[in-house]
C-alpha cells in the first residue's frame, strides 16, 4: 500500500483536468467493475435536535433551519423504508441520528432492532450514529451492521473552524471503535465549506493513513441550507467535484467513492464525468437527510443512459476485475433486467413512459 506525502496528493489534485480523469479511470478500471454504481438510500431514522455546532448542519438545534424535527422511527416505519428502497433498486440503507454520540438506553436497543430488520432484508446496512464506543460499536456489528459513516469532512486545520463542539481526535477515535468491531468503516468528507484545496488534499491524507483504510469515501459538496452559518455559501464547481473524486480514486484505489450529498445542482454529464472518474455509489431517493436529492426514476434513467447497473448487495470485493472488452453500448441498448432476489426492475426503451407511471404511484402509496 503506498503512502502518500501531502505534495503528492497536490499534485494529483491540480493534473489538467482530463489527464486526471483518464488517470483516475485506469485506477477505477484496474480495481472495479466501471459499468456498476451502488445505489444506496439514506434514512433519517432520528431528525434534528443535534446539540452539536457543525456549521454546514441543518439538523443542530441552535441554527434556526426549516426542517420537520423527529423522534426516533419505529421498526414498521424503517422496514416500509428499506422495501421502497429496495423497490428502487437499492442494495445499501444508511439510517442517520442526529445525536452527537449514541448513549446507553432503550433509543440504542431499538437501533439495534433496526439494524436486524434491514439486515434481514438482505441489504447492505449503515448507520450514522454519531460518536460510539468500542462496545456499542460490537453490539452494533452483532445485530448485522455492515457498515459504520463517520465523516472526517476537512482537513484538521480546517475541522476547527467548522465544529467546535468537538474535536478531529474525537472523530478519529471514533473510526478507530468502529474498526476494532470488525465493521467496515465509510469515512469522507465535504467540498465548498470555504476551505483550500490544501485541506481537501490533508482530509484525504489522513483517510488514506488509516489503516486498514475506509472500504468506502463519501464525497459530499456542501448543499448550503438557509439558517446555517454556510447558507451563503456559493456552490461548489462541478470541476471540482469531479478533481475530489478522481483524486480519492487514485490515492484510495480500493475504496468505494460515494457521489454523495449536492448532486441536485449537477448536471448529468457533471456526474457522468464523476462516474468515469470513480465514483462507484450515488444516494437515491427524494430526499438525503432533510434536504432534496434528485428524482429516483430520472437516476435510473441516467443509468440507462450510461449503460451503469445497479450493484448487487455484499459484492464489492477490493480485488482488480479484468477490462471490459466488448463495447458497453451494445449491452446498454439490449432490453435488459435489474433483478435481485425478491425484486425486479424492468430496463428497457420503453422506461421513460413507465417511469412516469411508477412516480405517480409511488407517491400515492
Ligand atoms: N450526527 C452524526 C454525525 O455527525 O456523524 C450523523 C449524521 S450527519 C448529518 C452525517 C454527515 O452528513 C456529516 O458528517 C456531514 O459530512 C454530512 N452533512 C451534513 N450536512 C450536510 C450538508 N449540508 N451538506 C453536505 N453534507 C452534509
Ligand atoms: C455522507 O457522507 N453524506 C450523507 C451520509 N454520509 C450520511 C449525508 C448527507 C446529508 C446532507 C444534508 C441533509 O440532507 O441533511
Ligand atoms: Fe449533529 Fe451530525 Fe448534524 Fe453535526 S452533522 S449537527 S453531529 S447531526
Amino acid at each position: 500500500m503506498k503512502n502518500w506525502t501531502l505534495e503528492e496528493i497536490l499534485d494529483i489534485y491540480n493534473t489538467p483536468l482530463l489527464e486526471l480523469v483518464y488517470k483516475a479511470a485506469t485506477v477505477h478500471r484496474a480495481n472495479h467493475d466501471p459499468n456498476e454504481v451502488q445505489i444506496s438510500t439514506l434514512l433519517s431514522i432520528k431528525t434534528g435536535g443535534c446539540p452539536e455546532d457543525c456549521g454546514y448542519c441543518p439538523q443542530a438545534a441552535r441554527y434556526h433551519t426549516d426542517i420537520e424535527t423527529n423522534d426516533l422511527m419505529t421498526v414498521e416505519q424503517v422496514r416500509t423504508a428499506a422495501e421502497r428502497a429496495k423497490g428502487l433498486g437499492s442494495s445499501r440503507l444508511c439510517m442517520g441520528a442526529a445525536w452527537r454520540d449514541v448513549k446507553d438506553n432503550e433509543e440504542f436497543d431499538r437501533v439495534l432492532d433496526l439494524v436486524k430488520t434491514v439486515n434481514s432484508m438482505d441489504m447492505e446496512v449503515c448507520c450514522t450514529l454519531g460518536m460510539v464506543t468500542e462496545n456499542q460499536a460490537r453490539k452494533l456489528a452483532d445485530a448485522g451492521l455492515y457498515a459504520y459513516n463517520h465523516n472526517l469532512d476537512t482537513s484538521e486545520e480546517y475541522y476547527k473552524e467548522v465544529i467546535s463542539t468537538r474535536g478531529y481526535e474525537d472523530r478519529l477515535k471514533t473510526l478507530d471503535n468502529v474498526r476494532k468491531a470488525n465493521l467496515t468503516v465509510c469515512s469522507g468528507g465535504i467540498i465548498g465549506m470555504g476551505e483550500a484545496v490544501e485541506d481537501r488534499c490533508k482530509m484525504l491524507l489522513t483517510l488514506s493513513q488509516l489503516t486498514p483504510r475506509p472500504e468506502s469515501v463519501p464525497i459530499n459538496a456542501l448543499v448550503a441550507v438557509e439558517g446555517t452559518p454556510m447558507e451563503e455559501q456559493k456552490p461548489v464547481p462541478i470541476w471540482d467535484m469531479i478533481r475530489m473524486v478522481a483524486t480519492t480514486r487514485i490515492v484510495m484505489p480500493g475504496s468505494v467513492v460515494r457521489l454523495s450529498a449536492g448532486r441536485t445542482s449537477m448536471t448529468q454529464e457533471g456526474q457522468a464525468l464523476c462516474f468515469m472518474a470513480g465514483a462507484g455509489s450515488i444516494f437515491a431517493g427524494d430526499k438525503l437527510l432533510t434536504t432534496p436529492n434528485p428524482d429516483a426514476f430520472e437516476d435510473l434513467e441516467m443509468f440507462h443512459q450510461l449503460g451503469l447497473k445497479p450493484r448487487e448487495p455484499f459484492t464489492h470485493a477490493c480485488k482488480p476485475q479484468p477490462a471490459k472488452q466488448e463495447p458497453v453500448l451494445a449491452e446498454a441498448e439490449a432490453p435488459q433486467k435489474w433483478s435481485r432476489p425478491g425484486h425486479v426492475i424492468e430496463r428497457n426503451v420503453e422506461y421513460t413512459k413507465k417511469g412516469k407511471e411508477k412516480r405517480k404511484a409511488l407517491k400515492e402509496k
